[in-house]
């Protein structure tokens, strides 16, 4: 008789349905995704690619003030925004910009807060994509919240939550599994383990047996996923969505991938890992992986390539071009939309912040 701790268990091995060297492996739990569904990922693939580059060559010139990139986590990425329907909700990392992107904010209104110049740049209401959380984990509750909310509402929203490993070490994560659980919370919580919470490896992050695993004590069912494998991502995300939809509550995803790049341009990765670990990590590549596949298949004809092309080549001019404006911030819009109703404390932060700009003036 299978155990209520069995349901919960994740797979010995994480879901791959290609592996690195283009191979498809057959699955008894998941199907392949239809063949639109990979074109289409690769197309955002090799546009979130650029993005990536892009955002980070302009760190260089000094138009971003940081840029956190996914550069090789692209397909967890995708997939997450991939596995949702229109009206559910995505909640996302300082490092999720491309997933923003995907979702179709615009690429410059993605950048905003990373630029230093808003707290948001786009309306989180237009396209359901939560502002970008820089404090670990805090997303989550919050999260927790909206799909509870929905819930009460009697509307089937779910809530893409997205997590660092590292963030998983957080009270707010902890806090929010346990209520989400409680309260069957329509919530997917997205862990994509890159490996390394900055200079921190995961073994000096967790001792459980998978970060999937964590899980378990809280009634929440966990699952494993290849980060670096868009077909498994999706065979893996898009279940757990269609079971927080139905009404099986919160569901736990681990993707294991890796930070192929610095933690931020503030970041010196050469002072806590060799060249050598990360090596293996660039042979295991989602796009190389997947235009293999593609290839195999014979699916990926000219018309996709161009088109994915075009993409790439859109965003990082629109990058470029968009970010080359300095833009003219009011100081004091720094206290605007950020409580329903203006708080004592704001007000009197507001009033020293206007006699100090005055008293520079003078
Ligand atoms: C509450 C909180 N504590 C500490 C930090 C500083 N900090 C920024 S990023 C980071 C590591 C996060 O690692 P992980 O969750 O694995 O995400 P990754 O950056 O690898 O995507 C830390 C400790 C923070 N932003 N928020």
């Amino acid at each position: 008789m299978t155990t209520v701790e069995e349901l919960l268990l994740p797979s010995a091995e994480p879901v791959c349905l290609i592996d690195q060297n283009g191979v498809p492996h057959e699955n008894p739990s998941y199907a392949m995704p239809a063949k639109e569904a990979l074109l289409d990922g690769y197309v955002q693939l090799i546009k979130g690619r650029r993005f990536n580059d892009q955002a980070s060559a302009l760190v260089r010139q000094g138009r971003l003030a940081v840029y956190p990139s996914s550069h090789g986590q692209e397909a967890c990425q995708i997939a997450a925004t991939m596995v949702l329907r229109p009206d559910d909700w995505l909640f996302p990392t300082y490092r999720d910009s491309v997933s923003i992107m995907s979702r179709g904010v615009d690429p410059i209104e993605t950048l905003t807060l990373l630029r230093g110049d808003w707290h948001s740049g786009y309306d989180p209401y237009e396209h359901k994509v939560a502002p970008q959380a820089t404090p670990l984990a805090t997303q989550l509750p919050h999260a927790v919240g909206v799909a509870h909310a929905a819930r009460l509402k009697g509307e089937d929203t779910v809530v893409m939550a997205l997590v660092g490993d590292g963030g998983t070490s957080e009270g707010d994560f902890h806090e929010a599994l346990n209520f989400a659980a409680v309260f069957h919370a329509p919530v997917v919580f997205f862990v994509q383990n890159n490996e390394y919470a900055i200079s921190v490896p995961l073994s000096r992050q967790s001792a459980a047996p998978s970060l999937a695993h964590k899980g378990i004590g809280y009634g929440v069912p966990g699952e494993r996923a290849d980060g670096n494998d868009l077909a498994g991502l999706l065979a893996v995300l898009g279940r757990a969505v269609e079971k927080a939809r139905s009404g099986e509550g919160p569901q736990l995803i681990e993707a294991h991938t890796y930070r192929v790049q610095a933690h931020t341009n503030a970041d010196d990765a050469s002072r806590y890992r060799e060249d050598a670990e990360v090596a293996p990590w660039l042979e295991r590549d989602p796009i190389q992986r997947l235009t293999t596949y593609l290839e195999r298949q014979g699916w990926l004809g000219d018309d996709v390539r161009e088109r994915a092309e075009a993409g790439a080549v859109e965003v990082a001019a629109r990058l470029r071009d968009g970010l080359m404006p300095e833009p003219e911030v009011d100081p004091a819009d720094l206290f605007a939309h950020l409580y329903a109703e203006e708080t004592q404390q704001l007000r009197e932060q507001a009033a020293f912040l206007r006699d100090e700009l005055a008293r520079e003036e003078a």
